[in-house]
């Protein structure tokens, strides 16, 4: 007889929806979605249903290895971890004596989003004394456009949606990254809501809007400004809260009027100037106009003035002061916990420098003052998902450079390591999970054995901790020692929490606690924030703008990939189709291509191959690539990340995945 355990999705997805997980002799054998979740409410993607073919997959890693060929060739032979701890310890050893900690990078991001596994190399790294990682690959642009208006302002519980008369989904393709949020969209809109898409082309979320916009990539700033003007110029701002919540309306208002006449917002987005005024008359007409605001946005070199300037719309609309209304970037769950227990900055005996995750073919290829000799990778698959993969790629092959990788399949990093080690899934290791895109969180208890030899990131660095001689109780502390503390803590945000339920594994509701209105320095909403390089939001260029080539690269998610993860899975792979190119038809017809033809796109970072889609849903001007494959199965071994550069967002050091430009030919 099968039995039941719950468990939540660990992947980098703001859902974190709960699980139900059939576990029969040892094994994994069915996973579905928990009805008793008070967001995901029974339901899962169709990369999450099928779990366990993830969890059982023949292609799990299930022990260590040790590169016997040439770097990046795959070629391995088997090792006891023994056998690899010491190797990798002895190599750290040498490196720590020839040219210090530095000379060492660990390189992470959110293969898991558990607190206890994801932070686990933290302390150890500390200890160390190697070279931060500035962990920027996702939105910290995003989070900087928020913060530059609302402050610490915690984002609305997604659920009000449900009371809002129209919602705008800004950037963000729902039915494929947030589909919980799409459902909701969607029920609002059977309660007579409207829905508007703003978008670079016709998503999948496009056939669940009432309206789509188009706008030319990274101008959405120039729009929402432009938006501003046109409320400004027709008395349709909502004068009485901006009055009395807001600070800076004039300045803004100067700058909107000034700077943004339909006539140049058109002129930069590519809309109509009729267009631009007729949607700044729906947005005032709402009763409580509701945000939900993507990370496509943001992935430019204006990205945080972009998102800056489409929240300040939101509070001229007067959004926030409305039942209903309101915008969301981000659920602010992070600041629920205090991670340092589990970060432990305090193990830095000295200031170390800082890498950006970013520039990571920079580090590799071109950091001197230590070099860096040594790359530590775990949750990340930095040969698929970091930017300029050329770059990237030529590091990962330095003969010299010693990589060790911990995984759970041989990933195109992990192909480049001289060591790898196994990693448990999930459903092997427990961990404490919270939501970026709701208020929840959930303590998951291990449901099955590991899988063969795998071992989870935290007891991996309690092994090497030991190997390097650290003896800081933090490394005999286990990961259950770790996930109890972070719950044991005391904050406002947990008062109302039933325990009893996070002790069964349940997922419970938390709510920011309660505060001012408003958590910015002046206590109101900063139309004009003075604290910052540009006090008032005003249209900045992207980097693409400046670029020559003709089309304007969107590298935007997929419904059946999750970053590179889900790839193991042969059913999966079939139903995402390939490295898929989309054009507008007057744009393959210009170059004599046409639908289901091999084609390459190119520009001055590297080229990869494509197979090319004529879509309608593409403005002219603009070229879609949906998802970061493997480059096992990419024709040519490069993905779309061979065409995406190293620059970087306006603040916060974010990365620009949708800010460059290309050209494409027949293959
Ligand atoms: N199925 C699936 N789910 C995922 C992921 C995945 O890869 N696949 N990734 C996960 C992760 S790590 C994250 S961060 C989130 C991703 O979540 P988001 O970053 O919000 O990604 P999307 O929802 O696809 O939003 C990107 C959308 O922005 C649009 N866009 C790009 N540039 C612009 C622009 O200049 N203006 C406007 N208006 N739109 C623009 C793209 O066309 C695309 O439709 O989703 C998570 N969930
Ligand atoms: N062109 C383009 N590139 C992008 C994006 C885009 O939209 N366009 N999106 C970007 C975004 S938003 C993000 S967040 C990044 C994501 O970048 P990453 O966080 O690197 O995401 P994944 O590719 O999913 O790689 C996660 C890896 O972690 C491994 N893993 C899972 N669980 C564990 C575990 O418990 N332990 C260990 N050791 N490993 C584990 C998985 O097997 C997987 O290979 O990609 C970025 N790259
Ligand atoms: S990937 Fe997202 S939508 Fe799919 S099961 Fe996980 S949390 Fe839910
Ligand atoms: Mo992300």
């Amino acid at each position: 007889m099968p039995s039941l355990a719950r468990s939540v999705c660990p992947f980098d997805c703001p859902d974190a929806c709960g699980l139900l997980v059939e576990v029969e002799d040892g094994r994994a054998a069915k996973v579905r979605g928990d009805p008793e979740h008070p967001y995901s409410q029974g339901t899962l993607c169709p990369k999450m249903n099928g779990y366990d073919r993830t969890v059982h997959s023949p292609d799990r890693l299930t022990h260590p290895l040790i590169r016997t060929g040439p770097k990046g060739a795959g070629a391995f032979r088997r090792a006891t971890w023994d056998e690899a701890v010491a190797r990798v310890a002895s190599r750290w050893k040498e490196i720590l004596a020839a040219d210090g900690g530095e000379a060492i990078l660990p390189y992470s991001y959110a293969g898991s989003m558990g607190l206890v596994q994801r932070n686990a190399g933290y302390p150890f790294f500390h200890r160390l004394g190697a070279t931060k990682l500035a962990r920027t690959i996702c939105t910290p642009a995003q989070d900087a456009g928020w913060t530059a208006v609302m402050g610490a302002t915690p984002g609305p519980d997604p659920d009000t949606v449900l009371g809002s008369d129209l919602v705008v989904l800004w950037g963000i393709n729902a039915v494929a990254t947030s589909i919980h949020f799409a459902q909701r969209a969607r029920e609002a809109r059977r309660r007579g809501a409207r829905v508007l898409l703003v978008d670079t082309y016709r998503n999948d979320t496009a056939a669940l809007a009432d309206e789509v916009i188009l706008v030319r990539p990274g101008s959405d700033g120039m729009l929402a400004l432009g938006l501003v003007h046109v409320l400004a110029r027709e008395g349709l701002a909502d004068e009485a809260f901006l009055a009395s919540e807001t600070a800076g309306w004039p300045e803004l208002k100067a700058v909107a009027l000034a700077e943004c006449p339909p006539d140049a917002v058109a002129a930069a987005t590519g809309l109509a100037p009729e267009a631009i005024v007729a949607l700044a008359r729906t947005l005032a007409r709402a009763r409580a106009p509701f945000f939900r605001i993507g990370g496509g946005p943001s992935r430019y070199g204006n990205g945080a003035m972009t998102v800056r300037s489409v929240v300040a719309l939101a509070a001229v609309l007067g959004a926030f002061g409305r039942e209903g209304g309101g915008c969301l970037t981000s659920a602010a769950s992070s600041q629920a916990f205090d991670l340092s227990p589990v970060r432990r900055e305090d193990l830095l005996a000295r200031p170390v420098r800082e890498v950006n995750m970013n520039r990571l073919g920079w580090a590799l290829n071109e950091l001197r003052d230590p070099p860096i000799r040594s790359m530590y990778v775990w949750c990340s698959n930095p040969a698929a998902v970091a930017p300029d993969q050329n770059a990237v790629l030529r590091g990962l092959s330095r003969e010299d450079l010693f990589l060790v990788v911990h995984e759970r399949f041989l990933t195109d990093t992990a192909r480049h390591a001289d060591v790898v080690l196994p990693a448990t899934t999930s459903l092997e290791h427990l961990d404490v999970y919270r939501s970026y895109g709701h208020y929840t969180v959930q303590r998951a208890a291990a449901v099955i054995p590991p899988l063969g030899e795998a071992k989870p990131n935290w007891e991996v660095f309690q092994l090497l901790a030991a190997a390097m001689g650290f003896d800081e109780p933090v490394f005999r502390t286990s990961a259950a020692e770790m996930a109890d503390q972070l719950l044991a803590q005391r904050s406002a945000w947990w008062d109302a929490v039933d325990r009893s339920r996070l002790a069964e594994g349940k997922a419970v509701r938390i709510a920011p606690p309660p505060g001012p209105r408003w958590r910015t320095a002046s206590g109101r909403i900063e139309l004009v924030n003075p604290a910052l390089r540009e006090p008032v939001p005003r249209p900045l260029p992207a980097h693409a703008d400046r670029d020559p080539l003709p089309l304007r690269l969107v590298t935007a998610p997929a419904l059946y990939t999750l970053n590179s993860t889900f790839q193991e899975r042969p059913e999966l792979r079939a139903k995402a189709g390939g490295m898929q190119l989309q054009l507008a038809p007057s744009e393959a017809a210009a170059r004599g291509l046409s639908d289901g033809q091999r084609v390459v796109a190119f520009n001055g970072l590297g080229e990869a191959a494509f197979v090319l889609r004529v879509a309608e849903g593409v403005p002219a001007g603009v070229a879609v690539a949906e998802g970061v494959f493997w480059l096992a199965h990419a024709p040519g071994a490069r993905n779309v990340n061979a065409l995406t550069s190293q620059r970087l967002t306006d603040e916060a050091g974010g990365s620009t995945f949708y800010d460059n430009r290309v050209d494409v030919r027949a293959a």
